[in-house]
């Protein structure tokens, strides 16, 4: 075994690797961008290269800096992780001529599987069944068509080259041949440099299930089950489960056969996946080989109690596999979902920032994957994924149930996340039912987008009264009471209130007038009585409005509030005339409320304007806010126009006040 290994990779994965090297004693070498230098996955390393700038390009994509980090720090092999360079035949060679063991398949099987059209004929040699098409070399237009019409309409080009969906395209009709022809040939020229195509018949709505094989070098091969990962998004994954639901002993034996005649015919080495898709009638075809361990091979991990990695490592270094086929048993069920940082309410856009709470508990029975933590930025060099949250069950419910109590409990802030979209896949009616097909999400849309959990106004009103915090030790009248150890809020003088709170890009005023120990309050046309109260912990809010009481999880700044409700994160902010209007005496400074950039200035010096006008519009976190006047007055100067970009705290607008 290895004494010393570099991971040439970041975040979670990086993490992962390194867990498993020093639990059988081996040393790791981290590698690392600028952007990364006080990353976790360099933390947890015993010794760390920096590679260069952020960008992958200048980084963790640089194959001669990597190899001479590995010299440098005395490594023997090389870990490339998934992404990156994990399935880069140059890389594994560029390891090999060095001297040092690429942890993964010789280039020649990465080569073998890298061309769409040559691992089909592979493929078929070796009796893995292929989806009905053409991935010959004669590309001329009138023989292609006469392949498709063979094939049988609708039809689905494929760049040979290809991956992840580029340069595809579905064909329903004869006439619409041509033009789709042409137009997938461009972009598989331009995404791949070549423009080849492949044909196969477009199968409807069918299953993505792969299968997980270990193979060593003495020509051992086994299958480590199925995975369904029907549930993607643009190509992306977002829920993985093995074993794939309702796959039945007779095709996951069938699959999990063809997968390793597939592995022995490219004598593989190490980890890989066979991706096949399943039509309805639960035939299989074969679509890939993805020539490297995956993002989701942890669910495999649970259900089989193989450390994957550790197999990885055992074969690299050249040992044989310690067990055979008959002796692998799957357990129970896995589910893993990917938390990323995007926001689904704005077609999935990635969202970076810095990770002002980053909380993910690993409750009963889940596993938490990450290489994040609080205070870390999600950058725009890097995927969006920031943790994989994994769940096992005996039975599939019971890792739905425990992986969806686990979603409940994060608490991240600073970036959009997707972990209430999660949520609400978990519950949907199909998913339990275990009615899976690479069409989920669209078929579904409509019910998965959460909606704001509690009504706006019970926002509102706790981001109000608690922007009013002063608290006072009062004890609840009602001993029994669980909040009898609460604090209630109160303002300090008698006087009504006003309060403008932001809830995603709309600033909505909220009047309040003290009466009692409670408040009065006005939101446009409602109006009624609410309070607050602080729990033990002062995470915990509870907010009784109108005779109703309900707690919320809260993490509280001044001037911001963060709830956490069912997963989801709802940040409100409090808009003061600090941050939008300073008046100072003779007039009033309207200030950036945040960094951004004017979108267009709605008044010009002279005009005069009433209370609520909009001055100007700014943008920023891929939101519109409008500064609005605040009184009634005169433009006296703007210092702004539009397409600048500001800074927080930077006066925009300058208003004199009307005199009269
Ligand atoms: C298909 C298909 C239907 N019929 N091939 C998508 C990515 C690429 N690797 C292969 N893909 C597909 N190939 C035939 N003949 C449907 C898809 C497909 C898909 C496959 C797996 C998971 C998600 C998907 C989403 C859309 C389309």
């Amino acid at each position: 075994m290895f004494s010393k290994i570099l991971i040439a990779n970041r975040g979670e994965i990086s993490c992962r690797v390194t867990r498993t090297a020093h639990r059988l004693g081996i040393k790791t070498v981290a590698v690392y961008s600028d952007a990364d230098a006080n990353a976790l996955h360099v933390q947890l390393a015993d010794e760390a290269v920096r590679l260069g700038p952020a960008p992958s390009r200048e980084s963790y994509l640089c194959i001669d800096r990597i190899i001479a980090a590995a010299k440098a720090t005395g490594a023997q092999a090389i870990h490339p992780g998934y992404g990156f360079l994990s399935e880069n035949a140059g890389f594994a060679q560029a390891c090999r001529d060095a001297g040092l063991v690429f942890i993964g398949p010789s280039p020649e099987s990465i080569t073998a599987m890298g061309s769409k059209s040559g691992a089909k004929t592979l493929m078929q040699i070796a009796g893995v069944p292929l989806i009905p098409g053409y991935h010959g070399d004669n590309q001329d237009d009138d023989f292609l068509l006469a392949q498709a019409r063979d094939i049988g309409f609708p039809v689905l080009l494929k760049a040979s080259a290809g991956g992840g969906g580029k340069g595809m395209r579905a064909v329903h009709e004869e006439k619409e041949f041509f033009e789709a022809l042409h137009a997938a040939q461009r972009e598989s020229a331009s995404s791949f440099n070549d423009d080849r195509m492949l044909i196969e018949k477009l199968l409807v709505e069918p299953r993505h299930v792969e299968v997980q094989v270990l193979a060593d070098r003495q020509g051992n091969a086994v299958y480590v089950f199925d995975r369904d990962c029907s549930i993607q998004r643009r190509h992306q994954k977002v829920v993985e489960e093995a074993p794939a639901p309702g796959l039945g002993d007779e095709l996951r034996r069938a699959m999990g056969e063809a997968a390793v005649r597939a592995a022995k015919a490219i004598s593989y080495e190490g980890a890989g996946t066979l991706e096949f898709l399943v039509d309805k009638h639960g035939k299989f075809f074969f679509m890939e080989m993805n020539t490297r361990l995956q993002v989701e091979h942890p669910v495999s991990e649970l259900i089989s109690g193989l450390d994957l990695v550790e197999q990885q490592l055992r074969v690299a270094s050249g040992e044989a596999l310690p067990f055979n086929q008959d002796s692998l048993k799957p357990k129970g069920h896995a589910i893993e979902v990917r938390l990323y940082a995007e926001d689904p309410a704005s077609g999935f856009l990635p969202s970076t920032g810095s990770l002002r709470k980053f909380d993910i508990p690993c409750t009963d029975g889940v596993r938490v994957d990450t290489g994040y933590r609080c205070g870390d930025a999600v950058s725009v060099y890097y995927d969006p994924m920031m943790a994989k949250v994994i769940a096992w069950g005996e039975t599939r419910e019971q890792a739905i149930a425990r992986l969806h109590a686990g979603l409940l409990q994060v608490r991240i802030a600073g970036v959009k996340h997707n972990t209430g979209f999660l949520t609400q896949v978990l519950a949907h009616p199909a998913f339990k039912a275990g009615q899976l097909n690479t069409h989920f999400i669209e078929s579904h849309h409509s019910e998965l987008f959460p909606a704001l959990p509690v009504e706006e106004k019970k926002l509102l009103l706790l981001a109000a009264l608690s922007f009013l915090k002063k608290p006072e030790t009062v004890q609840s009248a009602d001993a029994g009471s669980p909040w009898n150890k609460l604090l209630s809020f109160r303002v300090g003088a008698a006087d009504p209130v006003t309060l403008r709170v932001a809830l995603h890009d709309a600033v909505t005023e909220v009047f309040l007038t003290p009466q009692g120990t409670a408040y009065a309050y006005r939101i446009g046309d409602a109006t009624g009585i609410c309070s607050l109260a602080v729990g033990s912990k002062d995470s915990i809010l509870a907010l009784t409005c109108d005779g109703q009481q309900q707690s919320f999880a809260v993490t509280a700044e001044s001037g911001r509030l963060d709830v956490f409700i069912n997963g989801q994160h709802i940040e409100l902010l409090r808009i003061t005339n600090a941050h939008a209007g300073n008046d100072d005496g003779n007039g009033l400074h309207y200030n950036a409320p945040m960094n951004g950039r004017i979108v267009s200035v709605s008044v010009k010096a002279g005009d005069t304007v009433k209370e609520g006008d909009t001055l100007l519009v700014m943008e920023a976190m891929k939101m519109e806010h409008r500064i609005r006047a605040h009184g009634d007055g005169t433009v006296a100067a703007i210092d702004v126009a539009a397409g600048d970009l500001v800074n927080e705290g930077q006066t925009l607008i300058e208003l004199d006040k009307e005199t009269a």
